[in-house]
């Protein structure tokens, strides 16, 4: 759907943008900024005092975007980051061959990296062990840019307390796993390196449930960072547990794992 570039509406100031207007001397056309840069349109003219320039140009000028419906009449202005959009970028840009599963999409803009603009990052809730997620990244052009794509059922995400000097925001991304017999629960921790590259600096496992030998097998994982050393710490519970009331048989064994940030990645120590 084109917007017609002749379309003209009288168009109400938006947010905060500065709009300057000027009438150039012994001219009827109009010098139209839109903070401070001029928008390079010859349609803009001012009649009967009133200034009119194309929708199009000048809402796009201000970061919006314009959608026409010939059929109504309808030009609509949307500002901010719409389900849409999202799923417009994902159709053109996803890496899988097949039809994703818009109806659960969800987005939410957050900083990955160490420019001021927010990427979005998206998760597709395609069933308890399906799903997709998605970065994008805005372009300087104001287009969004698919930067990294995995086929993860991803349940929760959020930035971590920790921070090693010169590094971006670490993630914890938590997917989920599994099928018949098999549910898994996994961290993964996530940041973007210096070249902008959304690297797993570790993953680690929160809860495996599968059917081994006539029982439930469960392994129950948790992680912190120590701040003093900036080490990130491991536990893991295995436990056996009845297939009837999930009821624990035998002993539980629990280890621990110390990991060290060596070049972008959390490694064991030994
Ligand atoms: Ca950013």
């Amino acid at each position: 759907m084109k917007v017609k570039r002749g379309l003209r509406v009288l168009l109400p100031i938006l947010g905060a943008c500065t709009i300057f207007v000027g009438t150039a001397m012994a001219s009827n056309s109009v010098g139209l900024f839109v903070n401070g840069k001029a928008l390079s349109t010859e349609e803009t003219t001012i009649e009967s005092g009133k200034v009119i320039a194309p929708v199009r140009d000048l809402a796009e000028a201000m970061g919006g975007h314009v959608t026409w419906d010939k059929e109504t009449h309808l030009a609509n202005i949307q500002t901010g980051i719409t389900k849409n959009m999202v799923e417009d970028w994902i159709r053109k840009q996803g890496n899988e061959k097949r039809d994703y599963y818009f109806d659960d999409l969800s987005f939410e803009e957050m900083n990955v990296d160490g420019d001021a603009e927010p990427e979005v990052l998206v998760r597709i809730d395609g069933g308890v062990h399906l799903g997709d997620f998605f970065i994008f990244d805005k372009q300087s052009n104001g287009s969004y840019k698919l930067i990294f794509e995995q086929p993860w059922h991803v349940e929760s995400w959020n930035i971590e307390n920790f921070r090693a000097d010169g590094m971006n925001p670490l993630f914890n991304i938590v997917t989920r796993t599994g099928g018949t017999d098999s549910d898994v629960r996994e961290s993964h921790l996530m940041y973007m390196n210096d070249s902008g590259v959304w690297t797993e600096a570790w993953k680690g496992t929160l809860k495996d449930r599968s059917v081994f030998q006539g029982k439930y097998h469960v392994a129950m994982g948790s992680y912190q960072f120590n701040d003093d050393n900036g080490e990130l710490i491991y536990w893991q519970t295995e436990m056996d547990a009845s297939l009837e009331d999930n009821k624990q048989e035998g002993d539980s064994k629990t280890t621990m794992k110390i990991f060290n940030l060596q070049q972008g990645k959390f490694i064991e120590k030994k």
